[in-house]
């Protein structure tokens, strides 16, 4: 039932031969606490709707398909932010990142989280869940936690001297029902790693298959690079066969539901950082073993709906504070979903996007900070932006492709996605439109309002990238001019050059 392309990963081979070997008697306490499910989250990095159960061309993924043929496929699930940890601190407390002072980037991290809100791992662990973090048999474990305020990844948590957020790492033990575990899948984010998992598929993703989106330039590289990247699609999908495999093989499966999500949009251009739907849409599927599902889903979702739905799961009395609703109550109503970007390394952002699934409204403060904002630790990793500014240079771009290379952004942009899901057509300043555009700004307004924190502390992790990039332009100019033709040549690889130059300096 559960397929995998044949992709190597001793990991997913090793996991497999544990999981065989630990089966366990439970005692009657447990029996009674086994009645409740587990619950797996699955968290994906930097992935849009770009699944063969979304319909995706030329990208294989059949466990995938197999969770959303049998449970619930969202056609409108949407982040809260188009970055990791402000998203993740969105998620990990069930409320949005805005009305907690965690929506900067690698920000406050310091900072204990306001004690009148708590990770919702507390609640879990309250009514007696194990909570778990990461997996063996993934790629690097899948650890990350990575939110906006002080919090450990292991140990109690009080919020005033104790930050732990879970209770143990990577494994999924019989004996430890009911438990929680959130699973981080790594592959998909932007990494040295992409080439060696595309050589290692036995049926790398065609990059003559490939259909970009209409603001992509059709070129070669950009081909290949999306090729690449649906590679890391098909080799989280594998991961999500093992960890499946595994509850079988533990006579877990019955019990226990699996959420798969995406953190925030592909990191790619419109994608990650960034209000357009390839940033902030994603899919999310939710397979419930125990009830006969095999819907498609249409309702607006937001992430913060997610951390709500897991403690309904469980049987948890939602605390007051969440801005997220269990999405399979019937009173569940969601009119809109509201995004907001913050800070990103060194470019510091405030646009605030509101959607009604219809229409999506964003409002830029910053409107003089270009969408091609020059950012460090992109210039690494977006292939697609340096040959699309080669190719605005020649008078390559069609006139939507060129948007995104524009010396300022709007204002205020309004898009009718029904008829361009792809917000190709900025209607902010169509008369026929003022009325939507009015109405929609005072939505935002009022969301804006209440979720807006009293605190504005703000503590910055200085990023690398910045000087790193600054060192090959000075330094290794042919590197930087390899950079601009479209290569990747490796952040980790220069970083760790540009760090033993400083110590070669500084003897
Ligand atoms: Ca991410």
């Amino acid at each position: 039932m559960w397929i995998n392309k044949i992709i190597a990963c001793p990991a997913l081979m090793m996991s497999l031969v544990a999981g065989l070997s630990t089966f366990s008697c439970s005692s009657p306490e447990e029996k009674v606490k086994e009645d409740r499910p587990n619950i797996i989250w699955l968290m994906a990095e930097d992935i849009s709707t770009d699944l063969e159960c979304y319909g995706t061309a030329g990208v294989q993924t059949p466990n995938l398909n197999w969770l959303a043929e049998h449970g619930v496929k969202f056609e409108n699930a949407y982040v809260t932010n188009s970055i990791c940890s402000p998203s993740r601190s969105a998620m990990m407390v069930g409320v949005h990142q805005n009305q907690t002072n965690t929506q900067h980037h690698r920000s406050n991290r310091n900072i204990p989280l306001d004690s009148s809100f708590k990770p919702f791992t507390y609640w879990l662990r309250e009514a007696g869940y194990t909570t778990i973090l990461g997996h063996h048999g993934v790629m690097d474990q899948g650890r990350k936690i990575d939110v906006n305020f002080k919090h450990e990844a292991i140990g109690p948590w009080d919020g005033e001297s104790q930050f732990g957020i879970f209770d143990q790492y990577d494994s999924l033990q019989v004996s430890a029902q009911p438990f929680f575990a959130q699973i981080q899948l790594k592959a998909t984010h932007r990494g040295d790693w992409w080439d060696e998992v595309r050589e290692q598929s036995s049926d790398p993703v065609d990059p003559d298959e490939v259909v970009l989106p209409p603001y992509m330039a059709d070129d070669p590289v950009i081909r290949l690079d999306w090729a690449k990247y649906l590679d890391q699609m098909e080799f989280i999908d594998a991961e999500v066969g093992m960890i499946r495999r595994e509850l079988e093989e533990k006579g877990m499966a019955d019990n226990t539901i699996i959420i798969f999500i995406g953190d925030n949009g592909r990191c790619n251009i419109r994608g990650k950082g960034y209000l357009f739907e390839a940033g902030v849409h994603i899919p999310l599927i939710i397979y419930d073993p125990r009830v006969k599902q095999q819907k498609v889903n249409q309702q607006l979702v937001s992430a913060t709906d997610i951390t709500a739905t897991v403690l309904d799961y469980a049987g948890i009395s939602l605390p007051d504070y969440l801005s997220g609703q269990p999405i399979f109550r019937e009173d569940f109503d969601r009119a809109q979903v509201y995004s907001s970007r913050d800070l990103w390394d060194e470019v510091m952002e405030k646009s605030r996007a509101i959607s009604s699934g219809k229409w999506k409204y964003i409002r830029n403060d910053k409107p003089e900070v270009p969408y091609d904002a020059g950012q460090a630790y992109l210039e690494f990793y977006r292939p697609a932006v340096h040959i699309m500014r080669s190719l605005k240079t020649e008078g390559q771009l069609s006139a939507g492709q060129g948007v995104f290379f524009a010396e300022s952004k709007p204002p205020e942009e309004l898009y009718d996605l029904e008829n361009d899901p792809f917000e190709m057509n900025n209607l902010a300043l169509m008369p026929d439109y003022q009325a939507v555009k009015e109405k929609m700004r005072q939505e935002l307004k009022t969301l804006e309002t209440q979720y807006q924190s009293n605190d504005t502390t703000l503590e910055i992790e200085h990023p690398g990238a910045v000087d790193v990039l600054a060192w090959i332009k000075a330094s290794e100019p042919e590197v930087y001019a390899r950079m601009q033709a479209g290569e990747e040549v490796g952040f980790k690889k220069y970083t760790s050059l540009y760090k033993a130059q400083k110590r070669k300096e500084m003897k």
